[in-house]
């Protein structure tokens, strides 16, 4: 589907229309693939755009540039307000978010030390990510060929754009072999996470999602479904998944800014079935959460006309 497209992108301070939103081909990140991101989402509210946790976007924003010693040239707080401007002049409801640090063009080579950093924001409307029959019923995963990459050769933990070739192979294999998602493994073969999204089991009514050190982004959904799990009186633990874990699992979702919380309805074609109780009571629970329909989690939210 074709990028629709919006008024205004942030480019380094200042607010360029999207056709103009361009870089030059000698940009280092695209021969190196030496950027960091964010994926982030405005949610319509009953009083105006709201972003989900954006702060802690932000803040994972420089967590993931101080991994790769990239030093970002605006404070959190700059970033911050610029996310919301991006919105207000946009005059979305919702959208996605895309905040991205890259290393731009003026030096090639592969010391990245002395090339200029450049930021950027852009903001889409994008609908459900796997599609609305996916949040409904349930998508098909497979578990890839492709492995996450060992911590000490690529950190996982950064949200780091050349990181996305590996989602990217699992991804295209996965569709390939008529699945609608994939699942990575760590090198030491815990269960790590989908392309780009966390998963989560439930094992004896207990809900289970992989620690970073298999390989897993620490996910803000993640976090935030956590923290629902213990708000609803769930069991929850982060732990590690083997691979008959998984196919033995009584419930399997994934959840993600763009992909917010999907419930697996099979995995390596062993069924696990329509979304079970738990599932639908968490999903339930983030989007009411999201839309501002949660008191207890209205601190989630940070307005953007505020
Ligand atoms: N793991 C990976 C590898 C990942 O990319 C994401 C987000 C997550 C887990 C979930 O993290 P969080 O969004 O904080 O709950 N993936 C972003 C990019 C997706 C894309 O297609 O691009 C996202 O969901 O915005």
């Amino acid at each position: 589907m074709p990028l629709p497209k919006v008024d205004k992108i942030w480019m380094d301070g200042a607010l360029v229309d999207w056709d103009d939103a361009n870089v030059h081909v000698l940009t280092h990140a695209l021969h190196y693939g030496s950027g960091v991101f964010e994926g982030i989402r405005a949610y319509a509210t009953s009083e105006g755009p709201a972003v989900f946790r954006l702060t802690d976007h932000i803040r994972r924003l420089f967590n993931s540039a101080k991994i790769y010693l990239i030093e970002v040239p605006f404070s959190a707080e700059q970033l911050i307000e610029a996310t919301k401007e991006t919105v207000r002049v946009n005059a979305l409801e919702s959208c996605y978010i895309r905040p991205l640090v890259y290393l731009g063009y003026g030096e090639m080579g592969l010391n990245p030390l002395p090339c200029p950093v450049q930021v950027s924001i852009a903001v889409w409307p994008w609908g459900t990510y796997l599609g609305d029959l996916a949040l409904q019923h349930g998508v098909k995963v497979k578990i890839s060929s492709w492995q996450r990459p060992d911590p000490n050769s690529m950190p996982p933990a950064a949200k780091a754009t050349g990181m996305y070739l590996n989602s990217s192979m699992a991804k295209v294999e996965a569709l390939k072999a008529g699945y609608d998602e994939a699942i990575l493994m760590s090198p030491q073969g815990y269960v790590s996470e989908c392309t780009g999204e966390n998963l989560f089991i439930v094992k004896d009514g207990r809900i289970i999602t992989p620690p970073t050190s298999a390989g897993a982004l620490e996910g803000i959904t993640q976090r935030s479904i956590m923290t629902i799990a213990r708000d609803l009186g769930f069991e929850h633990v982060v732990a590690n998944i083997l691979r008959s874990d998984l196919y033995t699992a009584e419930e399997a979702f994934l959840t993600g800014t763009a992909a917010e919380v999907v419930p697996i309805r099979s995995i390596d074609d062993r069924v696990v079935g329509e979304p079970g109780p738990i599932t639908r009571k968490v999903q339930e629970t983030f989007f009411a959460a999201v839309k501002g329909e949660a008191d207890r989690y209205k601190d989630w939210l940070e307005h953007v006309n505020t």
